[in-house]
């Protein structure tokens, strides 16, 4: 599928998947630079938040890994993402996240339905954020319906309004059911910060990593680090424009 088709899903469904945009060994290189990071390098990287959640027993989640590790920084600044961002947002772009889900089968992780909308801070971003801001993941292993795919309702992006959900980390049916997107590793999924979307837990035997970056045109965001500046990739993330 080109990128161009790929947009006109992403508009329709609001979620799309590009196949085969990383390599195989890419992505093997991915998942040894994902276990190499630790804490305290993100930390000293001056991430200025808590760098790791942990679901139940083990960690699960990392955030700002690109600070700390320079793969994992090519990676977010490669050419292919370049162009992918561009073809969504333009040539003024800001990095909102950037983080590492582990979902190993024993972790038990699990998101409710929600939409991206509530990570975005009222205080950051205008309300045009619903159509400025692009998330995307990198599937670092090749999602399956078992292993804890992203179940997305499609065109649920055009709903007026969805709930916030009382516990982010705990999935729970209600009634509603959509489609378990699955990928092999190295295509990109992009998703709309207003999908409704949930995952339930990691029922095999084989890990579900994923690489996300989340992108929002500049003039929509009043903070975060730069990404494209007139065109051109900024290199290195600015931790101290981090909120
Ligand atoms: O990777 C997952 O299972 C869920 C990720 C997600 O829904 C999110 O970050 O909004």
């Amino acid at each position: 599928m080109s990128l161009s088709s790929s947009k006109e899903v992403y508009l329709k469904k609001g979620v799309a998947v590009i196949p085969a945009v990383f390599t195989e060994d890419e992505c093997a290189q991915m998942k040894i630079s994902a276990y190499s990071v630790t804490d305290e390098a993100i930390t000293k990287a001056r991430y200025p938040h808590v760098p790791s959640e942990k679901a139940y027993n083990k960690k699960s989640l990392i955030f700002f890994p690109a600070l700390a590790n320079f793969n994992l920084n090519n990676v977010r600044t490669d050419p292919r993402r370049v162009h992918n961002v561009k073809t969504c947002l333009g040539d003024n772009v800001r990095q909102i996240n950037n983080k590492v889900y582990f979902r190993e089968p024993e972790d038990i992780d699990t998101f409710a339905w929600h939409r991206d909308t509530i990570f975005r801070e009222s205080s950051q971003f205008k309300t045009n954020v619903e159509n400025d801001y692009l998330q995307t993941i990198i599937a670092i292993d090749d999602i399956t319906e078992d292993n804890g795919a992203v179940e997305f309702i499609e065109g649920s992006h055009t709903w007026e309004d969805f709930e916030t959900p009382n516990n982010l980390r705990q999935f729970k049916r209600e009634g509603l059911s959509g489609t378990k997107y699955v990928a092999l590793k190295g295509d990109v999924m992009v998703w709309s910060v207003k999908i409704v979307h949930g995952s339930e837990v990691n029922g095999s035997d084989r890990s579900r990593m994923t690489y996300m970056n989340g992108f929002c045109k500049s003039d929509s965001v009043l903070d975060y680090p730069d990404y494209l500046v007139n065109g051109k990739v900024v290199h290195e993330i600015n931790p101290e424009r981090i909120p």
